[in-house]
Order: structure tokens, then sequence, then C-alpha cells
């Protein structure tokens, strides 16, 4: 969330700043604001509420110059969407500060600073950090040391630049608990919240680590850890696509996300399936030891991730033979577990910065697991390089703030993850064959459920005017009907709700009348009749059903009931294959309602905040 880049250049900067932020704008987009150092060494400074059009906009009427800048789009904490409140923050027109994340004791400084007689502009948590770090330049003798001791002094989590007007040669950078990358140019340098933003300008990277402060010059790179140590961190060759955040020919990111698939899911499985097994080596050189004692399944994620790891419960225990518990990660984070022997700790996230799943990480280290695995899809992101083991899921740079093809992608991993922790569970050859069989024909069988658009997006026409909606499945088709109510919820703003389907009868009936849309996935399963009752006892009731079902499922069109059909698939994939339909159905209700489905409101992508 919130998205910052930062340069020091001899040329001008503004154009590499916006760009940047253009690229991040998916991290949050209620405002979005640039300052830099100008030749008569004066803080220059543009902000605005709205998306980073907005600031291009204004840019354009009033250009800014300066080869030493800052720059960040917002996404609200502290203080609401709005010009005064919008990054980066000043303090007595020397300093200029771009902060992402959250700083828990900014009322305490805040009033220490007031009584030191430095004024307010904003409601923001980040305005203290500016004025802070001002106090102590007073005291110190350089802009590195005040932020050194500045950090020492904030409890919450920060990813921060700092720009001081009167030494325009560098930037100051720190880190804890959001993440900061620096970009490598030639005579010049650069800070971003993500590679992403840098890509136009350099490929190669350091990812700060936890508590680290960074100085930046255009011809040299100082990195020290909190206490202070000058600290080496690796250089490494970004391998993403320059053009990873380009639309190419579709309407909206979501859309050419969803259409990705079978390439995402072929990228996923690259070089990591053998004839009949899958390669555990892929999980990591200390895979095969460790999943050789695992008993016990501990999953922790957030949102998406979340329903990936509660349909991986289903299939551990099913088949691989092993107790998976999955767990919301700031719940687990704030509540003492039990942890049984032999535990292995799998979390789950797309950027691999998800606040919540890195503390619950950390936390876990410290209570007895036996080892920790990440399914992450941004190599040398903290969990990635927190874990023991990491396991890159290669979906490909996700832009659009609903995720369709990091959730299918970790399905996938997840997939693996069970035959290759099953193998050593008594899970029998053959079975894995099975497994291996189907994940080969997954990106064709994604291809045809995508051929499927056009009876999804006149099914959509029925939801445009409904205010809620249910979404039911049973089994390991549960969490699809959650993430296929969480899809909708988050970019047409329907209220929907998902209920495994045998829960109905116990209060949710209440609601069904012909106002209420009921979306039931439908595989024929040794479930389904047990389903067909449930839809029996929605459509008595006046509901109206949507129905993804198999070609053999027998479910006939009728009054109140709209079926599409999709072929028939092992049901050990059927999972992730229903889950394309319901990605299809939620972006045909959203262009149908026109709301904005690549950056819906109040949303953003990356939440690197509490
Ligand atoms: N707390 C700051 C930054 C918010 C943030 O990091 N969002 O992801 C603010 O509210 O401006």
């Amino acid at each position: 969330m919130c998205g910052i880049v930062g340069a020091v250049a001899q040329r001008d900067v503004a154009d590499i700043l916006l760009e940047g932020l253009k690229r991040l704008e998916y991290r949050g987009y209620d405002s979005a604001g640039m300052a830099v150092v100008d030749n008569q060494s004066n803080l220059q400074r543009v902000r605005r509420l709205g998306k980073v059009a907005e600031l291009d906009d204004a840019l354009s009427l009033q250009p800014l110059a300066g080869g030493t800048g800052i720059a960040h789009t917002r996404w609200a904490t502290h203080g609401e969407p709005s010009e005064r409140n919008a990054h980066p923050h000043v303090s007595s027109d020397d300093l200029a500060i771009v902060h992402n994340g959250i700083i828990e004791n900014h009322e305490t400084l805040r009033d220490e600073l007031t009584a030191k007689g430095y004024e307010f502009l904003s409601e923001t948590d980040t305005e203290v950090m500016a004025h802070l770090i001002h106090h102590e330049l007073t005291k110190n003798k350089d802009l590195l040391s005040a932020v050194l001791a500045a950090v020492n002094q904030l409890e919450g989590a920060y990813g921060t630049v700092v720009m001081d007007r009167r030494d325009p040669s560098k930037l100051v950078a720190a880190r804890s608990g959001s993440p900061l990358v620096v970009g490598l140019g030639i005579g010049e340098n650069f800070l971003a919240s993500d590679q992403l933003a840098l890509l136009p300008v350099t490929r190669r990277f350091q990812f700060l680590e936890e508590g680290d402060v960074c100085e930046l010059r255009r011809n040299r790179i100082d990195i020290y850890d909190r206490t202070g140590k000058k600290v080496t961190r690796k250089i490494i060759e970004s391998d993403l696509d320059h053009d990873a955040g380009d639309k190419g020919q579709y309407r909206h990111y979501m859309l050419k996300e969803i259409h990705e698939q079978p390439d995402s899911v072929r990228n996923t499985l690259e070089g990591r399936l053998g004839d009949k097994q899958v390669l555990i080596d892929s999980f990591g050189e200390k895979a095969e030891e460790i999943f050789s004692k695992v008993r016990n399944v501990q999953i922790i994620a957030c949102g998406t991730s979340y329903h990936a790891g509660m349909v991986a419960r289903y299939w551990f225990e099913e088949i691989a033979g092993i107790q998976c518990n999955v767990e919301i990660a700031s719940e687990f984070r704030y509540r003492k577990s039990f942890v049984p022997a032999n535990s292995l700790l799998v979390t789950i996230s797309q950027s691999g910065e998800t606040a919540d799943t890195l503390a619950a990480l950390r936390l876990a280290k410290e209570s007895g697991y036996m080892a920790s695995l990440t399914l992450c899809n941004v190599p040398g992101s903290s969990l990635v390089r927190e874990s023991d083991l990491a396991f890159m899921t290669r979906a490909g740079a996700e832009i659009g703030v609903a995720s369709t093809k990091a959730f299918t992608t970790q399905l996938v991993s997840l997939l693996m993850l069970v035959a290759a922790i099953g193998r050593h569970n008594g899970m029998a050859n053959e079975q894995e064959a099975d497994i291996v069989k189907s994940l080969r024909l997954l990106p064709s069988v994604i291809e045809s459920s995508l051929s499927l658009s056009k009876p999804i997006e006149a099914m959509a026409e029925a939801f445009s005017d409904k205010h809620h909606s249910l979404f039911l499945g049973r089994g390991s088709q549960y969490p699809i009907a959650m993430e296929g109510a969480l899809k909708l919820k988050e970019i047409s703003y329907i209220h929907a709700e998902a209920y495994a389907a045998g829960e109905l009868k116990h209060g949710p009936l209440a609601l069904i009348d012909n106002n209420m849309p009921v979306v039931v996935v439908a595989p024929n399963n040794e479930l389904l009749e047990k389903l067909k009752s449930n839809m029996e006892e929605v459509r008595a009731r006046g509901g109206l059903l949507y129905v993804f079902a198999d070609s053999d499922a027998r479910l006939m069109q009728g009054d109140n009931v709209e079926v599409i059909t999709l072929n028939r698939v092992a049901d050990v994939i059927a999972p992730i294959v229903y889950t394309i339909p319901l990605q299809l159905l939620s972006y045909y209700v959203a262009i149908i309602k026109g709301t904005d489905v690549d950056q819906p409101r109040n949303l953003a992508k990356s939440v690197t905040v509490e």
C-alpha cells in the first residue's frame, strides 16, 4: 500500500518519479504528490487529491525541475484523503518526507513536538516523522544521524524517504515493516517501495532489510543497520518484465490477468514436474528433509490467499493424510496458539510484504515450528527472505487490485506441495501421478473456461441492480464460493456472502427472495446430490439460482435457474477451474455497474500496513 519513489540524478527527475508513481498507483490512489529541490536549493512541491492523473495534470501546469526528488501515492490510514494530508510532508520548509506505514506513537510525539514549537498542518502520522527528524537535525550533525536518532523513537511501521533542501546531493531512507528497494543506475540512483516503479530506469536492485537506513547519492550508496553499523546488501538483477505494468489489448488489468491464467499456471509448473512426480527440489534444497518429517501444517494468510489456504486444507487432509489448520494472519498473530510436533508453517502472500502475514511468520519463528515455507509471487520479498523455504508462484506482476492469477497460481503451488508432502505420508504413487497429469492439463482446461465469457457476461446483467448476493459451495468448493463472493464485493460493491451450502437452513435461508441472486459452484462430485437439495431449498423460496456445473451434473435450466456448463475435470483441480467463471462474473457485473475495476474504492494492493 502507498507507493514511494525517490531519485538522485544529474537530470531532472520529475518524469521518472511520475512514471514510477503511475506504475505503483494500484498500491494506493486517494492522493499523490511530489517534491524536488530546485536549482535555487528550494523545496518545490505539488500534491493533489485523487489519482496520479490529477497530479500529472497539475504538473503539466506547474512543472517541477530538479535532480533530487521524492514522490508518493497514498492510501490513507491517518487523516482523510485530502491535499493537505497527501505526501510529501514538509518540516520548516527544509525537509520533505514520504512514508508508507503507521506510526503508532504519533500522538505522544505530536504533543512533544507541538510543545517544542512545531506546527502541524495535517492529521497524518507522517508529518510527525518530518518534524521529529527536523528536530533531531538540530542536535545531530547530518541527515543520516538525525534519521537514525528519529527512527529509534518510533513505534510502528515505516518505509520512508527523506530529502533536505540544504543538501540535495542525497536522500536518506529507512525501513522497518514496510518494504523499500534501492535501484542502482549509472551516475544516478533511486529508491522505491517496489522494483516495478523503477524498471524503466534500472534492473539492478538492493532490497533494504528490516531496520536498514540508507544514504543514497548519485555515485554512492551506503547502507547501515539499525545500530548504525555499515552493512552490504546483495545486488540482484530483476527478471521482471519491463512492460509488466502494461494493459496490452485489454480494457482492464483485471481482464488481462484473468486471461493470462493459462500462461501463468504454465509458468508455475515449468520445470517443476517429473513424469509422475512433483520435483521436490522446487521447494528448496532442504525441502526433502523437512517434508519427510512434517506431521502437521499451519497455513497463515490474508484475503484471497487465505481462501487458497482453505482449499489446501481439504487437499492436505484428504490427499496427504496430514492435519492442516488455516488461519487469518491478523488473528493468528494476536493469540496464543498450540503448535503440534513437527509442524510446518506455510505463509501465502502475493506480494511477500503483507504486514500481518509477515508479523505472523516472525512470531511463529519463536513458537516451535519445525520450519517455515512461503508461497509468494515476488522474489526477494520479505517473506521469501525470512522463510526457511520459498516457492515462487510465478504469476507475473499482478496490477489489478482484485487478485486473480495470483490466486490460481497459489492453488497450483499448494496442490504441488500437498503431493510433495503426501508422498512422505503414505500417499499412493498413482495418486501423485494423477495429480501431475491433471496439473499438466490445467492450462488448456482454464483456456476452455475462459471461452465462457459471453454467457457469463449475459448472466452478469441480472446482478447489476442487486444489492446483496449469496455464494454457495460444498467441500473444497466452499472456499471457491468465498473467493467468488470476495471478488464480487471488491469490484462491484454488491454485498456478497459465501456459505457452505449445508449451512443455508441454519440461518441465511431467511434472506432468500426474488431479489437475492444465489451463485452455486456445483461440479459433479460426491457432494452434488446434497448440493442439489440445497438448491431446491432456495428455489422453493423464490430465490434466483445461477449455477456453474459439470456437463454431466444433469442440472436443468428452468424457472429461476440459470446454468452455465463447464467441461468435466478431475475433482482435484476442480476448485482451480471453477474459480475462472466466478472471476469473469464479478468482472462483468463491475463493468455493467461502471465501477473502477482495477482500483476499487477504499482498497489498495499489497497490504503493507497492519
Ligand atoms: N500513515 C500514512 C501512510 C499510509 C500508508 O502507508 N498506507 O499504505 C498516511 O496515512 O498518510
